[in-house]
């Protein structure tokens, strides 16, 4: 039988059969990496949460002095937010609400906490982690914690509960609270990391304990000196907020924080990996960088050119790397949800004579915003925020106002699970927004620093304060005046021209709003 079909007609099956191949591997990529829509997504999550990295300190939000090339990657893979909040313009607040869903401003207590605060989110509430988990997730902490452990007058040589494993996570690796705060020893699940039951530790806040040195009173003793504040117990060289004696064995050592972290972070991901390989996982990566002390790795040392916060900054972008590299190896980056994003504005002099002011050489720690960490203006909130999900977003920038607080519902949303609206009454369902497939984010956003602030579109109302214009350590500018203030961010992203005479009916519509956030429906706490 010769040529029982013509060569068109071959030719037509040839094709068919190709479009066939091509279509099918099409739909299993798509079963793979869900990007089908309408039906729940489960891709990992790996929340990197930087510490005081400032809207203008990484190369894709435009620092020229300093360049941030893993952070890069990210953004140009990725979305990149150029109006993405933390909810406060400190750390335990931001975190407070991005891991509860609620204002943290609702509830009493949820400032800057001392080392030896107790647990601040009740045991058992929902929580980001927990949403995740109720979901299949496998769930891990590791890094900077600063939302409390256990209880009033726990005592660090015994089980330190609840904490996070209260909380919904599976495991965690914390620094307790902040670099400048004892305890200096890291927490494993419930215990201090090697811990010589012999040589106990314990901790005070607002008087000594023990008789190790102290850099107020040893200040000969000191590698780095405080700038304000900061002159208690001598850990490293470095004087610490609060005092502690003991634990000798189990203090950490700071220029090696960071490789501890990123080794845990990691190795969270493999035995993840190997254990559960059909299951997701939510990394909650919380660095210490670029909080003081300021004590990168000496390979990062002189690297940057601005002296030790710069340094820091290069530490946290090769931890950045060190993750991506990671979840490449594993073939992971396809459907893996990289976050990174930071819990408040950027801040200079925190404290500690580390060169930080002297070595800005230009450089503009909150880019072309007004004020940093502690103030009501945007550069206390409005921070790096970068989403990168190569399965489902597309590249590029988005405008649109975002809020970490609203991780909860929006994940919830994507990976169809329920939440408890009534103990996060403040988060709100944005994934959309998160994911490039809108522009309608957050109409109204409460931004907290000494004040209240309210965000409504690109307006920004800051209520009138008798508080300081700067604080007196840091010399950030804090936003308060005595007048309200209003701002067209549109036209004025500086916060410099306050229009509020201008627009008096906008002034008082934006008050009113705020006043209803603040006392309205949502309320929770006491
Ligand atoms: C301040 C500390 C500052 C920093 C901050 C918390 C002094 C003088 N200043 O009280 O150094 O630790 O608290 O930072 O003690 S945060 O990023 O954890 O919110
Ligand atoms: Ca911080």
């Amino acid at each position: 039988m010769a040529d029982r079909y013509g060569f068109r007609t071959r030719m037509v099956f040839r094709l068919v059969a190709f479009v066939v191949v091509v279509t099918s591997s099409i739909s299993l990529f798509a079963a793979d990496a869900p990007v089908k829509a309408g039906q729940p997504a489960r891709p990992n999550i790996v929340l990197i949460y930087a510490d005081d990295i400032g809207y203008g300190d990484l190369s894709c939000y435009g620092a020229i002095r300093i360049q941030t090339p893993n952070v890069d990657r990210v953004a140009k893979e990725g979305l990149r937010f150029t109006d993405g909040h933390c909810t406060s313009a400190t750390c335990t607040p931001s975190r407070y609400s991005m891991l509860t869903g609620e204002y943290a401003w609702r509830k009493k207590g949820t400032g800057v906490l001392p080392g030896d605060a107790p647990l601040i989110i009740e045991p058992g509430r929902m929580t980001l982690a927990s949403v995740l988990k109720k979901a299949g997730y496998r769930t891990g902490v590791v890094g900077k914690w600063h939302l409390g452990l256990g209880r009033a007058g726990l005592d660090w040589n015994g089980e330190i509960k609840p904490g996070p494993l209260d909380l919904g996570f599976d495991e965690c690796f914390l620094m307790p609270a902040t670099g400048d705060r004892v305890p200096c020893v890291y927490v494993e699940n419930t215990r201090v990391l090697g811990l010589d039951p012999k040589d106990p530790i314990q901790v005070r806040f607002g008087q000594k304990i023990g008789n190790e040195p102290t850099g107020k009173e040893n200040p000969d003793l000191l590698t780095m000196h405080p700038s304000h504040g900061h002159d208690q117990t001598i850990v490293n060289g470095v004087s610490r907020i609060g005092f502690m004696t003991g634990g000798k064995a189990a203090r950490w050592n700071d220029q090696d924080m960071a490789d501890v972290f990123v080794e845990r972070a990691k190795s969270f991901v493999a035995r993840h990996q190997k254990a559960t390989p059909n299951e997701p996982f939510f990394l909650y990566f919380a660095t210490h960088d670029i909080h003081v002390p300021r004590l990168p790795h000496h390979r990062f040392l002189g690297k940057s050119g601005m002296g030790p916060r710069g340094d820091a900054l290069l530490q946290f972008d090769w931890a950045v790397g060190e993750i991506l590299d990671q979840l490449d190896q594993l073939k992971l980056t396809g459907n893996t949800m990289v976050i990174i994003t930071s819990d408040n504005g950027p801040v200079i002099d925190d404290g500690y004579k580390d060169d930080a002011v002297a070595k800005l050489n230009g450089h503009q720690p909150a880019g072309p915003l007004r004020g940093g960490k502690y103030s009501n203006f945007e550069g206390g909130t409005r921070v790096p925020l970068i989403i990168h999900w190569p399965a489902r977003i597309k590249p590029g920038v988005s405008e649109t106002l975002v809020c970490q607080i609203d991780f909860i519902a929006s994940f919830a949303a994507l990976i169809g699970q329920t939440y408890d609206k009534a103990t996060a009454p403040d988060t709100q369902e944005t994934l959309a927004a998160f994911i490039g497939e809108s522009t309608l984010g957050r109409q109204l956003l409460v931004e907290q620093a000494g004040m209240l602030s309210l965000r409504q579109g690109t307006w920004k109302l800051i209520d009138k304060s008798k508080g300081p214009k700067r604080s007196a350590g840091t010399n950030t500018e804090l936003g308060n005046d005595p007048e309200v203030q209003l701002y067209d961010l549109k036209k004025d992203l500086g916060e410099t021209t306050n229009v509020a005479a201008m627009h008096p009916d906008k002034v008082t519509e934006m008050q009113k709003l705020l006043e209803g956030i603040r006392t309205g429906e949502g309320r929770l706490s006491p």
